[in-house]
């Protein structure tokens, strides 16, 4: 399997921690995908974007898959080994909500706090939302944890942890903002940050490279300048 990324992406980081999870076997290609050239069109359907996982099937034909959430649920399909979705429709059903609602309900504002640079009513605005959006997720989880399901690390956890780490490294370093520690959410929220943190899927995502998190920072900057 071919898996095209860059080294920052969140989205990327979904597939990336999917495929070591899973034990499967790929090629890592690093691209640029803002360079818009005729080959990464193709690879990427037009889409010029990462994370794209691109499988040769026995007919000789590829399937080559888009979108961080889709290749998370074609990697289960594949590889069931290790699954990170319920076997029960109704759980299943559930996870995926929760994966919808980090997308819908975390990122966005993740990123447009990252580029609000004034320390003004709308900054405080895109704070507090994406604040309720982690407390919303965070009570959702299983009591025992420490992942969001159990014991077991699943798709939502893949899903929301690379927004998660980036909150804490990025916004820490440009917006000063750290999350509470008080309260049982938020004692909940750091038992799973840190499990996932720990997670080998995670740790073999580059992140345990010397220099990761700066390099993470030195490549954020012009988002958090604006840009
Ligand atoms: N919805 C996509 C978002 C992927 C995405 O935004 N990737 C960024 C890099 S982190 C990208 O490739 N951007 C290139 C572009 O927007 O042209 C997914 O979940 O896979």
């Amino acid at each position: 399997m071919k898996f095209y990324n860059a080294w920052y992406c969140p989205f990327g980081q979904r597939a990336w921690m999917t495929l070591v999870h899973k034990g499967i076997d790929f090629d890592y290609i690093e691209v640029d995908p803002y360079d818009e050239t005729e080959s990464w069109m193709a690879i990427s359907r037009g889409a010029a974007m990462v994370p794209v996982v691109i499988q040769p099937n026995a007919d000789g034909a590829d399937t080559t898959i888009v979108e961080s959430n889709r290749v998370i649920e074609y990697l289960e399909d594949l590889q069931p080994m290790t699954p990170i979705f319920a076997s029960q429709p109704n759980q299943k059903a559930e996870q995926k909500y929760w994966m919808d609602h980090v997308g819908n309900n975390i990122v966005p504002y993740f990123y447009k706090f990252l580029k609000a640079v004034e320390p003004d009513q709308k900054q405080a605005y895109l704070r507090e939302k994406m604040i309720a959006g982690m407390v919303t997720i965070t009570e959702a989880m299983d009591h025992m944890g420490p992942f969001f399901d159990g014991a077991e690390l699943s798709a939502v956890d893949i899903a929301f942890f690379p927004f998660a780490f980036r909150i804490e490294t990025l916004l820490g370093e440009y917006r000063n903002f750290h999350l509470p520690t008080e309260g049982s959410s938020w004692q909940r929220y750091h038992q799973w940050y840190n499990a996932v943190l720990k997670h080998t899927s995670f740790k073999t995502t580059g992140t345990d490279n010397d220099g990761y998190v700066n390099r993470l920072i030195e490549h954020y900057q012009p988002y958090s300048l604006g840009s």
